[in-house]
């Protein structure tokens, strides 16, 4: 094999990936075939990722105030800001807020900075965002945060139940290996739990599309439908009671009027879980991210501990990771209720961690959590926050709220890899981190597997490790001996030891076997899932596989539930529900995948689902742009008609942020409510209302190079290579197109070509023969060929016809590809339709004909919808 076995960054599944530096310096990629979580698997996002490489908008050095600075200066400063904060105000006026992006060496690092020398545990991350709820539903029930399964269980499951996940966009290649093995025992069966129709109900033999909140009642229900059916339960277990009598009013009709569901399919769901002993129930954020998540957690593991499915192979309670390393840090106690290596604030447990890491300081107490700490921030008890690798201003509820709290902040550190983010635009101080490809370290998939990413880039301009410029601040703190590190191994090495110290078992969390791996067999490191106790090579593929845990009597434990719905229910004022998530192609705030092109294609404008029925009583037509407000602020999107989408409920898309469109930050209207327990925020369920936005006009422009948007009311950035792309719209319309234009953009020596009709105009601007910018405006939706003009940009038309084609925006030989369906080949939804018109009736014929699908998959289920389509068009055709 060429080229260098590393891990992909984004989501939990933790793939492995090869990646290969080609003579020309572009980096090929292809999914490592002996990787135990994808076996040559990957994604369209894992396979783009040669496309997110460049150096384009990074941070390169470090900045302070706005000016570049060397980084003496950079640490010497933030040793003596954070040093002269602690001497004024105490431990816990400062903060970190670190990253399930992070690895597991840098997390360690900061945490032990953190907790265990300046002695405050104010050190929360992204990851209350997302698996605080599933932490606690472990813990509640195990006694510790273990995940019992492995990725192999879903395929061995007879049946895989997936709740508030959708799998599909978010984990593809869980779900592709989920849905071959459906394919190869086509008797396994597939439930989906999810208020709308997503591409995960794909492989789904029932979709229960319940009320946004409803899960712990469905659960509920199926406790007590299991012990009605004489489910084993047992010795091992404590609390069976209390759970059962929480659960008794929940009879399949309560359920159903509960969850506003069919009282067959409730049933049905109920039957097939009793009568199935193999099991696996996958759950994430349409879970964790709510007012009793924790709670839904317990639910779900209830049911698995009194049916026995659990603790063997095709079985157990799946909380599915979403970051890289979500669990890594979970390990080195990245949160700040946690201490380190899963030991908490006991006593005995802060002196054990005080003694490993010789510090008479460490934390006595858990510190804030990332909602509250954000508070703290703005009311000014915590004066300098450090934050690393995660965009709150983006991603944390209440976001206007969060950029407010830092603008007045003393003290904002921000540590990324991009010199531009909502975050980064609020920091005094920039700290240049190493990307992807030009680290080293270790993160944590899912299943408890420890994989190395490892670097095959050199450290560009003055990027530096995030371990590294911890560590130097701490030496620069006065921490030396303790931060003395020289190489990520040194760090892991650490790490390990502490989980193995002082534990004879009674912490499940223990790679003391990896404590003695010299440098070159840290860098050789095979994945290995943990606990690794016996030698390196000897990882664990499941927990509670002897039914004792690690409550102090050994019992797992089930819960009492008392199902909660959302805590802001719709009112007269806000009616609809306001759900969040992802899409297919993106990555969170888009740092990365934003810059690939082709990753820009499936989904090129923040968006708004909405059922036909909202569609019909608002007056909104496909296309039209729409406005979502909340008590705590709005967006503007486009709208998507969709019929899977539930009634009452919006979906907008996590991701886009100021970088990216004026006004689409999903988070401005998501109320910073949050779960008792786990302190995760509610953020799928807001309560907002709908308007339709009056474009007058709308437009888009496209400018060679990189260029600022214009000024209009709406506009979306869309990434095109070696060009600026807007998408517009404006309540009033300009009196001149050009005067507008040339305005705003010093386009000197261009000259234009224009058309112009009824409610349109169109103008390109050349400079020697080549086009510098292109406008098009209509009074409503344009449409255009967008793939032509970047064509015509990047290879100038040479003839007049070509010219034109260009102003009319489309290309010479005037087809049109459509809406981008397959990203890996670029297929557009046109030649798609084309193909089945001609008689291509499965995906596999497609796939044959146009490639589409055939790489990643990631696309199937939309291809699948296609053929549906087209031959329900067809038969409605035929009958009419
Ligand atoms: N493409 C892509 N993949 C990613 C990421 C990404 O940014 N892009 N991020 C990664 C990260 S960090 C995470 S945490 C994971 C998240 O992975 P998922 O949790 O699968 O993704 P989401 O889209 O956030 O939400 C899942 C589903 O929850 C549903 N939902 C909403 N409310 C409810 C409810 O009340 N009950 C139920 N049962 N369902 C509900 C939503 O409709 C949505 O379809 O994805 C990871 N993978
Ligand atoms: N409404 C709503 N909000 C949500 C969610 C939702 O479903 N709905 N999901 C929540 C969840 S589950 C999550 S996980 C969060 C994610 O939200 P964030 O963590 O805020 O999103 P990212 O874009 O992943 O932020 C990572 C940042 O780190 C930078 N970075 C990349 N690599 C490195 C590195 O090696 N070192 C450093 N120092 N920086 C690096 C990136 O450029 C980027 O700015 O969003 C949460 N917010
Ligand atoms: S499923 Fe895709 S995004 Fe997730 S780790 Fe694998 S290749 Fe990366
Ligand atoms: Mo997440």
């Amino acid at each position: 094999m060429s080229g260098c076995r590393t891990t992909c960054p984004y989501c939990g599944v933790g793939c492995g990936v090869i990646a290969d530096r080609q003579a020309d310096g572009r980096v090929a990629i292809t999914g490592d075939p002996e990787h135990p979580a994808n076996r040559g698997r990957l994604c369209v996002k894992g396979a783009a990722l040669g496309e997110t490489l460049d150096l384009q908008g990074r941070l390169l050095w470090p900045m302070v105030g706005g000016r570049r600075v060397s980084w003496e200066q950079a640490l010497d400063g933030v040793a003596a800001r954070l040093g002269a904060v602690i001497a004024e105000h105490g431990p816990q006026s400062v903060a970190f807020y670190g990253s399930g992006q992070l690895l597991t060496e840098d997390y360690y690092v900061a945490n032990k900075l953190m907790k265990g020398f300046i002695g405050s545990a104010n050190m929360d991350t992204n990851s209350r965002l997302c698996m605080a709820s599933a932490v606690v539903g472990y813990k509640r029930a195990f006694g510790e945060d273990v995940v019992p399964c492995s990725y192999e269980d879903i395929e061995l499951a007879d049946l895989v139940v997936l709740v508030g996940a959708n799998a599909a966009w978010a984990h593809p290649v869980v779900y592709q290996r989920l849905a071959q093995a459906k394919q190869r025992r086509p008797e396994m069966r597939v439930v989906v739990i999810d208020p709308r129709r997503t591409a995960t109900c794909d492989v789904a033999d029932l979709h229960l599309p319940l009320r946004p909140g409803s899960d712990a009642g469905l659960f509920n229900g199926l406790l007590r439908y299991l012990a009605q059916q004489g489910a084993p339960g047992g010795e091992h277990l404590s609390g069976v009671a209390d759970a059962l009598q929480a659960a008794q009013q929940w009879t399949p009709a309560q359920v159903a009027e509960f969850c506003q569901l069919d009282e067959r399919l409730v049933t049905q769901f109920f039957h097939w879980f009793a009568a199935t002993a193999r099991t696996v129930t996958l759950y994430s954020q349409g879970i964790n991210q709510s007012s009793s998540g924790s709670d839904k957690c317990n639910a779900i593991i209830n049911a698995h501990l009194l049916s026995g499915n659990i603790g063997a192979p095709g079985c157990g309670p799946f909380s599915i990771t979403g970051q890289p390393n979500a669990m890594g840090g979970r390990e080195v106690g990245g949160l700040a209720n946690q201490l380190a290596a899963h030991m908490g604030f006991s006593p005995e447990e802060v002196d054990r961690v005080g003694r490993f890491w010789g510090s008479e300081r460490v934390a006595s107490q858990p510190g804030l959590l990332a909602v509250d700490l954000f508070r703290a921030v703005e009311e000014g008890q915590v004066k300098a926050i450090w934050i690393m690798g995660t965009n709150p201003v983006v991603s944390m509820p209440d976001a206007d709220r969060v950029r407010q709290a830092l603008r007045c902040c003393p003290l904002v550190i921000v540590s990324d890899v991009m010199l531009h983010t909502d975050t980064a635009d609020c920091a005094d101080v920039l700290l240049p981190a190493l990307a992807w490809g030009e680290k080293d370290g270790t993160v944590t998939n899912s299943e408890r597997r420890i994989s190395r990413q490892r670097a095959f880039l050199p450290a560009p301009g003055e990027a530096r490790a995030d371990w590294w410029i911890l560590s130097q601040v701490a030496q620069r703190m006065g921490f030396g001996a303790a931060f003395d590190y020289r190489h990520p191994a040194q760090i892991f090495r650490e790490h390990a030891a502490l989980s193995g110290f002082e534990n004879d078992g009674q912490r499940a969390f223990n790679i003391r076997a990896l404590a003695t791996l010299s440098d070159a067999q840290w860098q050789q490191l095979a994945p290995v899932q943990w606990p690794v106790v016996e030698t390196p090579q000897m990882g664990t593929a499941r927990l509670y596989t002897d039914g004792r845990c690690w409550h102090p009597d050994g019992k797992a434990r089930l819960l009492p539930v008392t199902p909660q719905l959302p805590r802001h229910q719709p009112n007269a004022a806000y009616p609809l529900v306001l759900n969040t998530g992802r899409i297919r192609d993106q990555w969170h705030t888009m740092t990365r995948t934003g810059k690939a092109s082709r990753l820009m294609q499936h989904t090129p404008e923040p968006y708004c689902e909405l059922h036909p029925q909202e569609a019909q009583r608002y007056g909104i037509q496909p296309g039209d742009l729409v406005r979502i407000s909340a008590e705590s602020g709005w967006m503007l999107v486009r709208a998507q008609i969709q019929p899977g989408q539930r009634p009452g409920s919006l979906f907008v898309p996590m991701h886009w942020n100021r970088q990216f469109s004026q006004q689409a930050r999903a988070d401005c209207l998501i109320p910073a409510v949050t779960d008792p327990h786990s302190g995760q925020p509610e953020s799928k369920q807001a309560r907002v209302r709908l308007q339709r936005w009056p474009a007058a006009w709308q437009g888009e422009l496209f400018l060679r190079g990189e260029m600022p948007p214009p000024d209009s009311h709406y506009w979306s950035r869309l990434t095109a290579d070696g060009l600026t792309h807007y998408v517009l719209a404006g309540l009033y319309a300009p009196d001149d197109w050009l005067a507008w234009l040339t305005q705003q953009y010093a386009l000197d020596g261009v000259t234009f070509q224009q058309a112009q009709g009824d409610g349109l105009f169109h103008a390109v601007g050349w400079r020697q023969q080549q086009p510098m910018a292109a406008l098009y405006v209509r009074d409503g939706q344009v449409q255009l060929d967008r793939e032509a003009v970047y064509a015509a940009f990047a290879h100038p038309p040479q003839t007049a016809q070509q010219r034109l084609a260009l102003l009319a925006g489309r290309s010479a030989q005037g087809v049109s590809d459509g809406r981008t369906i397959c990203s890996c080949f670029a297929v557009g939804e046109q030649r798609i339709a084309e193909a089945i018109r001609q008689g291509c009736c499965s995906v596999a014929q497609l796939g044959e004909r146009l490639q589409c699908g055939t790489n990643c998959g990631s696309c199937i289920p939309e291809l699948k919808s296609l053929l549906q389509r087209q031959s329900a068009s067809t038969a409605q055709r035929r009958a009419g």
